[in-house]
């Protein structure tokens, strides 16, 4: 297994050198702003990916075994193995481990609302097996995952409802489920940084309504710690502006801010928008389409930079573009580039742009 880590390592930094030198390491490049992360499945803990994971990133998260649906088959069964592997990872090669997600409306069975006849649990059982679930996750993984995407896009789309309301946690229990779940998990295991975690927050109605709730919940001492900026976003959406403001807001409250899940899609803007009408068409990998990019990442990367004391963590969801859920989303099957290494595992435009950088 080491063997095959360092044979591959070594073909990556042999065959992805378009320069002369060694590609630099993205994790040593931002030593000193925050601990760059990837999220990936554990059949990437092996090959190419582990040899990028290895060389460029200081922290993990699970893309999704760690995930409810991961984690528990029936309330007799849990299934810690995927999980296991990638905390496992992590610790051999020196990098922290994010958890993601404890409560959120996907990826969670159906069963879980219910009891054995398919009936709806009321509020309160919900609410015990709920703590129940946390206790058992965080015991689990005690000492070995050092913060934990509590509660994940809780909050609606648009500016005609707060809340996410259809969904089972919200039908059941209403808006208290989520300071329930911060609760719980702080009593579960209160040496762990809890994280809020949602999409779309440089757009000012959705972080308005974000920083609103988290306000609140810390007012009333729940123990919440901080927020994670999903990302996911376009060439479109994310600029300078929109990204300062929603960093320094969040960071106003006093709580910590990450980046979680950062990707930037060649596509056009899709969060609430009628998917109907989004263009199908993959588009080639011009070099205007990676100059794009690359000026995209650039500018993100000024951004954090320059706000790097209100930053904890930057995490992007995928290693290279060959494995990224954007390329089934919104559209299936539409090729697309989001991510700093094409997917034949070299270095991007982008990347170049995102490291090569003056102090
Ligand atoms: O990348 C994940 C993909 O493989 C799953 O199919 C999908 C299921 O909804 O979840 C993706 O990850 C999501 C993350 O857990 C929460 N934020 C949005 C991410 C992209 O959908």
């Amino acid at each position: 297994m080491k063997k095959n880590i360092s044979l591959a390592l070594t073909l990556v930094i042999l065959t992805a050198c378009h320069k002369e030198a060694p590609i630099p390491s993205l994790e040593e490049r931002y030593e000193k702003y925050f601990p760059i992360g990837a999220a990936v499945g554990q059949k990437q803990l092996q090959g190419l990916d582990s040899a990028l994971l290895i060389h460029h990133f200081s922290s993990l998260t699970a893309e999704n075994d760690m995930k409810v649906s991961r984690t528990i088959k029936s309330m007799q069964e849990f299934s810690f193995t995927a999980g296991e592997h990638l905390v496992d990872f992590a610790e051999r090669h020196g990098m922290q481990m994010r958890g993601h997600t404890l409560v959120w409306y996907h990826q969670t069975p159906g069963w879980f609302y219910r009891d054995s006849l398919g009936h709806y649990l009321s509020k309160e059982q919900l609410l015990q097996r709920m703590r129940w679930y946390i206790h058992q996750v965080l015991d689990h993984y005690r000492g070995r995952v050092y913060a934990w995407d509590v509660v994940n896009e809780a909050i609606a789309d648009g500016s005609a409802m707060f809340y996410r309301q259809n969904i089972d946690w919200y039908r059941v229990c209403g808006q208290e489920y989520i300071k329930k779940a911060f609760v719980y998990a702080h009593e579960a295991d209160p040496t762990i940084k809890l994280f809020y975690n949602d999409y779309d927050l440089i757009n000012p109605v959705k972080r308005d309504k974000v920083y609103k709730m988290v306000k609140k919940m810390i007012d009333e001492g729940i123990p919440i710690h901080g927020i994670g900026m999903q990302g996911h976003w376009t060439l479109e959406d994310v600029n300078e502006q929109n990204l300062s403001a929603a960093i320094d807001l969040f960071a106003s409250l006093g709580v910590e801010v990450q980046i979680t899940e950062l990707d930037i899609s060649v596509y056009p803007y899709y969060h609430n928008m009628d998917r109907s009408t989004l263009p199908k068409e993959v588009k080639p990998y011009t070099p205007e389409l990676a100059k794009q990019l690359a000026d995209k990442y650039e500018e993100v990367f000024q951004v954090l930079r320059k706000k790097s004391e209100k930053i904890t963590g930057v995490t992007f969801w995928g290693v290279t573009d060959k494995k990224t859920w954007l390329s089934n989303y919104v559209v299936k099957g539409r090729t697309d580039y989001p991510l700093l290494f094409d997917s034949l595992y070299q270095p991007k435009e982008a990347f170049w742009k995102v490291v090569e950088f003056v102090e």
